[in-house]
């Protein structure tokens, strides 16, 4: 990085020399071609005067009369728009123009009405204060189509969303846009055959005239594969609802054939359609753009490698002008050049990029807010089209698509990190930095079906990474500690900040439960850091308050996961997941060791344990909450020999409700079973569906107290412990739960409710030094008693603290001690123990 700035300063400094500013100090986006900005300017606060031989459309008309004013008296400056004559072939296309500002005029050369508006794009982000640079600017597009297909599955944009995303396409010199909800019944099945209600149509036919307004080619999308019959009425069907489509104004046409199967799938069939739309439809209204066709084979992966097969026919039927879309080697996948190799060559013609991103559709508890990048930069001779699938979430995609404009405008210039700032910018010059921190943590995808990642938390990944490591191993990084507060720190305000000065609402709308999320994230992390702090500095009872303010917060955290963005695929709401809330999670998990040491003397009454009978695991340890008993995953496989087993045994107090497992492997159940047990000695086999052991859930019968699985035959068993997980409640809800209180785990916990007393038995060795209690109580007062053998009741402390510890010396005779909340009902007791 350092070396490419250096470079990039360099080459800089020496197109100084020679005059030229090339790039360096413009903010015009997408990076034009050539650009040579002089120093001097002109104001434009003026009238103008058009000059030339090209007749403007009221679209750019409206774009000069945005930037000019209309005082008489000034002298007007003269715009002289003429048609290009260089016989330059990369100029001579749709959107290419040539800009130059002297003192004396603006000239403007143009292919079409297209190039002209995108010069005046150009005019209006190089004004400032009102005034114009001088400026030299030939500028065209590497990529012909460039844009957006609205191609996901969820809830299609609404209009509004979509009118918006339109005049953004037209201020970055994006071109295209391409209709094709997954979820709308009217561009696939069941109603693909049917007109629009009137409604719709009058939509669309507003959609079409607002994408004209902006320069944007309206292409509407039928996806008819799911039901489609390859017969006349069929065809016809097709060529009808183009012919209604035609009448609300569409000009663009695609058809899609991805994600069915059956009959819909062959090749031949789709070339037939495909070239019949072309002749009896394209050929005769002459002024419809090619059309555009998504194959069922649309990437590498689940494409038919043979010769002569699926994507060679499409190849070789397909009339040439037809555009074949392409996702790349995968389904969601970066694009390279040896991919379109591959591909140009099978469908003897250049790919058109469905880029499957910023698209969440399978990830959707995440907002992928991320950079752009895995696009190769070399590759503008071979693709026809780019067209990016994006977020159900309209505005926040804006973000991914600012950078598929600089991208396939000019793919030598692009560089992602840059755009991904530049972005930011462009979008929420309100909250620029703010919003620029919500995107860095807000990356990630997580661990999906299509394995696509995106870095996350980059700058402060490292300084989490290290920090981590040496924590494990003991040691304090003072330095790192202070800088991943202060990352926190930074990440509290932003939530606030964007929602009081972002001036795009439905943005804010849109992205508004991870706004919350975040918040909340940011005052985890920084109460989670205060906790190591005081724990440095041996304040027990100051860490223990830490302790219960990062619980607090992961509680809400995990509330709003469960309230907000409650869709039946992903729900819920997940942030900062690849780096922070890690971090945060294992500080907090692994503090339980720092408030309950191995080495105290514990009085452990619940009898709730690992089982098994394997040396390899007898240390795993389990994960103890109030709701659920669960075995801590393995990431290594595990192999189990003949006769062993694995399992958990709950305490009496608890009863078993359901059980979870998740054990991915390809013979769980032939010669090995689930077994339960009331007793432990008598076992009974449970049955469960899922043979390979994917997540499954069982409803338990009464009374059983162990579960295991069991290797029942004569040979190993390999497989993955991901989930082995037992939910629990009290067995009798009203009756005593004191064993949370003793039970090694500070993530258990007894809630007093409205019991206002509780009377502990304890006893005391010789040993004991003293006695100390976790609770939480929310600073409300309470007292604690000892009960002596003959029944005295004496205060021993009162008080409002939440860790406490008490000499033994203090107590005597002790058989039990009471608490007295008070009435308080939040009072929670984690842990007694005895040091
Ligand atoms: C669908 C698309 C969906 C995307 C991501 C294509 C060509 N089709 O796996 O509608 O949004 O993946 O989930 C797809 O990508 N199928």
């Amino acid at each position: 990085m350092k070396l490419k700035q250096l470079l990039l300063t360099a080459l800089i400094l020496s197109f100084a020399n020679t005059g030229w500013t090339q790039n360096s100090s413009h903010n015009i986006y997408p990076s034009p071609q050539i650009i040579n900005l002089g120093e001097q300017k002109i104001s434009s606060d003026v009238p103008y005067q058009l000059a030339g031989n090209f007749k403007l459309k009221s679209n750019s008309l409206n774009l000069l009369n945005e930037l000019f004013n209309n005082k008489s008296g000034s002298k007007p400056l003269a715009i002289i728009i003429n048609p290009l004559k260089k016989a330059d072939k990369n100029l001579n296309v749709s959107g290419g123009f040539t800009l130059k500002i002297t003192p004396q005029a603006i000239e403007i050369g143009v292919f079409d009405n297209r190039s002209a508006f995108y010069a005046l794009q150009t005019l209006k982000q190089l004004k400032k204060d009102n005034s114009l640079p001088l400026v030299d600017i030939t500028d065209f597009p590497d990529v012909l189509s460039r844009g957006s297909v609205e191609g996901f599955y969820g809830t299609p944009w609404s209009h509004e969303d979509r009118i918006s995303q339109f005049k953004f396409y037209g201020a970055l010199k994006l071109n295209t846009y391409i209709y094709g909800p997954k979820d709308d019944p009217y561009h696939s099945s069941p109603n693909w055959r049917k007109p629009y209600p009137s409604e719709n149509a009058k939509q669309i036919k507003e959609l079409v005239q607002e994408a004209k307004n902006n320069e944007v080619d309206f292409t509407w999308a039928i996806h008819p594969g799911l039901d489609i019959q390859w017969n006349k009425t069929d065809s016809l069907a097709i060529l009808n609802k183009f012919e209604w489509m035609y009448d609300l104004g569409v000009r663009s046409f695609a058809v899609f054939f991805d994600d069915i199967s059956g009959e819909g799938t062959k090749a031949e069939k789709q070339a037939q359609l495909l070239n019949y739309l072309q002749s009896q439809f394209v050929e005769k209204k002459k002024d419809v753009l090619p059309l555009i066709m998504c194959p069922t084979e649309y990437n590498k992966a689940w494409s038919d490698p043979k010769p002569n097969t699926y994507l060679d026919i499409l190849g070789d039927k397909l009339h040439p002008t037809i555009q074949v879309m392409w996702t790349g080697d995968r389904v969601i996948d970066d694009v390279s050049a040896a991919d379109l190799d591959w591909i140009n060559k099978r469908i003897k013609r250049k790919a058109y990029i469905w880029w499957n991103f910023p698209v969440s559709d399978y990830v959707r508890d995440h907002l992928l807010m991320g950079a752009a990048y895995g696009l190769d930069t070399t590759i503008k001779n071979d693709l026809s089209g780019f067209v990016s699938n994006p977020m159900e979430r309209a505005e926040a995609s804006k973000l991914a698509l600012f950078s598929v404009a600089l991208y396939s405008w000019n793919l030598k210039s692009y560089e992602p990190m840059s755009a991904w700032h530049a972005a930011a910018k462009y979008i929420m010059p309100e909250a620029a930095t703010a919003f620029q921190l919500f995107n860095e943590h807000n990356s990630d995808l997580g661990p999906n079906g299509h394995r696509y990642r995106r870095d996350e938390s980059v700058i402060i990944k490292p300084a989490v990474e290290s920090f981590l490591a040496a924590y494990k191993n003991g040691s304090y990084l003072q330095d790192l500690a202070t800088k991943i507060k202060t990352e926190f720190e930074h990440i509290i305000p932003v939530s606030k900040e964007l929602r009081s000065k972002s001036l795009n609402k439905n943005l804010i709308r849109e992205i508004d439960p991870w706004l919350t999320q975040f918040n909340l994230l940011g005052k985890a992390g920084l109460e989670t850091i205060n906790m190591l702090e005081a724990k440095q500095a041996e304040n027990k009872a100051l860490a223990w308050n830490s302790y219960l303010k990062v619980e607090a917060l992961l509680d809400s955290i995990h509330l709003v996961d469960k309230t907000f963005n409650q869709n039946p695929y992903q729900p819920g709401v997940k942030t900062g997941s690849l780096v922070l809330m890690p971090f945060v999670k294992t500080i907090f998990d692994q503090t339980q060791s720092y408030f309950i040491p191995a080495a105290a003397n514990f009085e452990k009454n619940s009898s709730t344990a690992l089982i098994n009978n394997t040396e390899k695991l007898k240390n795993q340890p389990l994960q103890l909450s109030n709701t659920s008993i669960a075995i801590s995953p393995i990431l290594e496989v595990i192999n189990l020999n003949s006769q062993e087993y694995l399992g958990i045994h709950i305490d009496k107090s608890l009863k078993a409700k359901e059980f979870y497992f998740n054990l991915e492997s390809n013979n769980l159940l032939e010669g090995g079973a689930f077994e339960t047990s009331v007793d432990g000695l008598n076992w009974q086999i449970l049955n469960v569906e899922q043979k390979k052991g994917k997540r499954n859930l069982k409803v338990l019968a009464d009374g059983i107290k162990h579960i295991r699985y069991k290797n029942n035959s004569a040979n190993s068993k390999s497989f993955f412990l991901k989930e082995f997980k037992i939910i629990v409640e009290a067995e009798n809800k009203n009756a005593d739960q004191t064993v949370y209180v003793q039970d090694y785990s500070i993530a258990t916990y007894l809630e007093l409710n409205a019991k206002d007393n509780l009377n502990l038995p304890i006893s005391l060795s010789k040993e004991t030094k003293t006695i100390s209690l976790l609770l939480q109580n929310n600073n409300k007062p309470f007292e604690i008693y000892q009960i002596s053998k003959q029944g005295k009741k004496t205060q021993i402390y009162k008080g409002s603290e939440n860790y406490i510890v008490i000499p033994s010396k203090q107590l005597k005779k002790v058989t039990a001690i009471e608490i007295n909340a008070n009435g308080n009902k939040d009072f929670r007791i984690y842990e007694l123990l005895k040091n």
